[in-house]
């Protein structure tokens, strides 16, 4: 019997050597053209830096067989035969958020009957019943009650109760709004906040930094320039951070190199990124108003890219609540060496898109799967030292 993922993988080799071939020919048609990307292919070869103009060509004419393989020779310099995954737990404090992000499936309003708010010790509840993990993962909606303080104080029990537990959260979003309730500017809050315990950021609230495409998504967010910003001033505080970007909505493939291009310009200042996490949008209760996701082609050409352009980020996260279980184990062949983590107690941002039980995965699903790949599982820690 063939496994899904086997199926998968045979399904899309028909099709892609199919459309391999019909590239193919146009390519020996357009010589000019041809010469262009054996030059992309050279640069890849000899690890040399590819503009956003050569990302594009890559993106849109390039067969996904041979990106896959490019993304695929790429990974394996960087990373050898390992796939990393932690044990990990996700927490959202609140779900009620002032923000009406159009994406998102998640926030509610006070009044809903949907919303909820959990007060310091309902969160210690959920860490005290989480066992054998090693980063706890904090993020939630944007609400007076969650500040500063609270946040601050909520940092110290956690530190206290459980120093070894590595202690992350905090979109650069929550992290301007923190400072604004507080009266602070963007660099103290930080600091409270991480001598109070915080130890890295995640990568959400990136989106797209399009400032024509982002308000038209988020209205009410902090502007790419702002995101890229707190970032940035949290790796001069010495704390690492993730990168997002969200794709499949109303952008282009444009849009999605110009994202790429300006993480990897803060890279190159800050060396401050752990990972990319490539978030495909996912059709649920919002207002965005799309009737289709992007196909799996293209979440695969996504992958891809990032892998080869984003040269100077070690790691490429397929998040599985987004993808699906099988589809995040396909990007391992696209460029991805990171499968997150057992997510235990996950996450309602996800559960909300319709893609995830609320109970995450077993470690032993998470390692049979990847061994079956031919694949390496290491457990590590957040900042990725093996465990
Ligand atoms: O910024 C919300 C996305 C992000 C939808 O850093 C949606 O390790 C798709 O950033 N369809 C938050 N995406 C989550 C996030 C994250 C997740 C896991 C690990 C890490 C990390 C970071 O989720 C938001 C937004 O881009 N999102 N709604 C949706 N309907």
């Amino acid at each position: 019997m063939l496994k899904q993922w086997q199926f998968y993988s045979f399904f899309l080799y028909a099709i892609t050597v199919n459309a391999e071939l019909i590239e193919h020919k146009e390519h020996i048609m357009n010589t000019d053209h041809a010469s262009f990307t054996s030059t992309i292919f050279e640069k890849i070869e000899h690890k040399t830096r590819i503009t956003p103009q050569e990302a594009l060509e890559l993106y849109t004419n390039v067969p996904i067989g041979t990106l896959g393989q490019l993304a695929d020779k790429k990974r394996e310099s960087i990373s050898g035969n390992n796939i990393y995954y932690i044990k990990n737990i996700h927490i959202e404090p609140t779900n009620i958020c002032q923000n009406k992000c159009k994406f998102c499936s998640y926030r509610h309003d006070e009044n809903d009957k949907e919303s909820y708010k959990l007060n310091k010790n309902q969160i210690l509840h959920r860490i005290s019943t989480a066992k054998d993990i090693s980063e706890i993962h904090i993020v939630g909606g944007l609400h007076k009650d969650y500040n500063l303080e609270f946040y601050t104080d909520l940092f110290k029990t956690i530190r206290d109760q459980y120093p070894n537990i590595h202690r992350k959260g905090l979109t650069a979003e929550e992290i301007k709004y923190i400072a604004e309730l507080a009266d602070k500017s963007i660099k103290e809050t930080l600091v409270e906040l991480i001598n109070s315990g915080l130890e890295s950021m995640p990568g959400g609230g990136a989106e797209i930094f399009d400032a024509q495409i982002r308000p038209q998504i988020c209205p009410d967010k902090l502007t790419g320039d702002e995101w890229l910003s707190i970032h940035k001033t949290a790796h001069e505080l010495g704390i690492s951070t993730n990168a997002t970007i969200l794709y499949g909505h109303i952008e282009s493939i444009e849009h999605r190199i110009d994202h790429l291009n300006q993480l990897r310009e803060l890279q190159d200042k800050t060396g401050g990124f752990n990972a990319f996490i490539p978030l495909k949008y996912k059709l649920a209760k919002n207002a965005l108003g799309i009737e289709k996701e992007t196909p799996l082609i293209d979440d695969l050409r996504m992958f891809a890219i990032s892998r080869i352009f984003l040269d100077n980020i070690a790691h490429i996260k397929a998040y599985w609540p987004m993808l699906g279980f099988d589809n995040a184990l396909l990007m391992l062949s696209f460029g991805a060496n990171d499968m997150d983590g057992t997510i235990a107690q996950s996450t309602k941002i996800y559960s909300s898109t319709g893609n995830i039980s609320e109970h995450g995965i077993t470690t032993n699903k998470l390692i049979d799967a990847i061994t079956e790949r031919g694949k390496k599982p290491i457990e590590r820690d957040s900042l990725y030292n093996h465990i």
